[in-house]
């Protein structure tokens, strides 16, 4: 078995058995840019333990698997440059080289399990991508979903991706896809979508009920919680359906391919509606981790 190296607070709430919630650090290293990264994560962290948990954010330093990071660790990889992003694939090689990365979902999944951590909180999944059909880009997340048993809380898909083809992967692998509190799938800046989600879920207490049956009917594979970004913060899908089109099309021209897509896109998008797109996605991840905390204190007494 790996020797994971603990942050304190998760280590003492590991031994105490208090509910404790996984969060990524590709959204750190690829998904905003310094200082807002490492201001998010702090503010993600501070709402996890006002809802009565403990944040572990997973990461790859120096070899070493991290599951909850100190400040000075937040610090520096928020600031690092030319961080890997570290998928499925690239975990094994970058801990038996002694390198450093950051946890994509799929990656964070595979940490959060092995620390026996069953909630995780990010912002978006990766997905299908829109021309899929030609260029095969299929995140390794939806893969992930369906084999390591982690809820995972997000905001939905986002409008980068061919959210359609997304559910139907999902659906195929026989992930759970739960929208919270309505019926429609959330669109990540946008609260709703022309879309319904597959399943609906009203409470942390249900969440984890259906958390704990997946379990009792020995199905591997963790569950998608579709949580709508707060109204308050929302960003009309029309209005960003034209950025994300000419993201793409850059992309495109540059010949963009692999893991630099989605961090492309995020970048391009960021710059094109300077900087609300961020606070949206600030937002979003924040309320994605409350709820994560109550799942995970809801799951101590189920
Ligand atoms: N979607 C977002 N923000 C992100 C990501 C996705 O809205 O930061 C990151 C997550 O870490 C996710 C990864 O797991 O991108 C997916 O990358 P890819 O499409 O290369 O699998
Ligand atoms: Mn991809």
């Amino acid at each position: 078995m790996i020797d994971i190296e603990y942050s304190p607070e998760v280590a003492r709430a590991r031994a105490e058995n208090t509910p404790v919630v996984a969060l990524e650090s590709t959204i750190i290293t690829h998904g905003m840019p310094y200082p807002h990264n490492v201001d998010t994560a702090r503010l993600v962290e501070g709402d996890i333990r006002a809802a009565g948990a403990t944040p572990a954010t997973i990461a790859v330093l120096d070899g070493r698997l991290h599951v909850g990071l100190d400040d000075t660790r937040l610090q520096q990889l928020a600031r690092a440059e030319n961080v890997a992003k570290l998928s499925r694939a690239d975990l094994a090689v970058c801990l038996a080289g002694g390198g450093t990365g950051s946890t994509t979902v799929a990656a964070t999944m595979i940490g959060a399990r092995l620390a026996g951590i069953d909630v995780f909180a990010t912002g978006g999944i990766g997905g299908v991508h829109k021309g899929a059909e030609t260029s095969f880009d299929i995140s390794a997340d939806l893969q992930e979903l369906a084999r390591t048993p982690v809820t995972v809380v997000a905001a939905g898909a986002k409008a980068i991706l061919d959210v359609e083809k997304t559910l139907e992967v999902l659906e195929t692998l026989g992930v759970p896809v739960i929208a919270f509190g309505q019926d429609a799938f959330p669109a990540f800046w946008s609260a709703s979508s022309p879309l319904h989600a597959p399943l609906r879920l009203d409470t942390a207490g249900e969440i984890a009920r259906a958390h704990r049956m997946r379990a009792a009917l020995d199905l591997p594979g963790g569950q998608l919680i579709a949580n709508p970004i707060p109204a308050a913060d929302e960003i009309p899908a029309d209005e960003l359906a034209p950025v994300i089109s000419a993201a793409q099309a850059k992309a495109a021209r540059r010949g963009v391919t692999g893991k630099a897509v989605t961090p492309f896109l995020l970048q391009s998008i960021f710059e094109a509606t300077g900087g609300r797109s961020l606070t949206a996605n600030i937002a979003l991840v924040r309320n994605n981790a409350r709820l994560a905390a109550a799942i995970a204190c809801a799951l101590i007494n189920v």
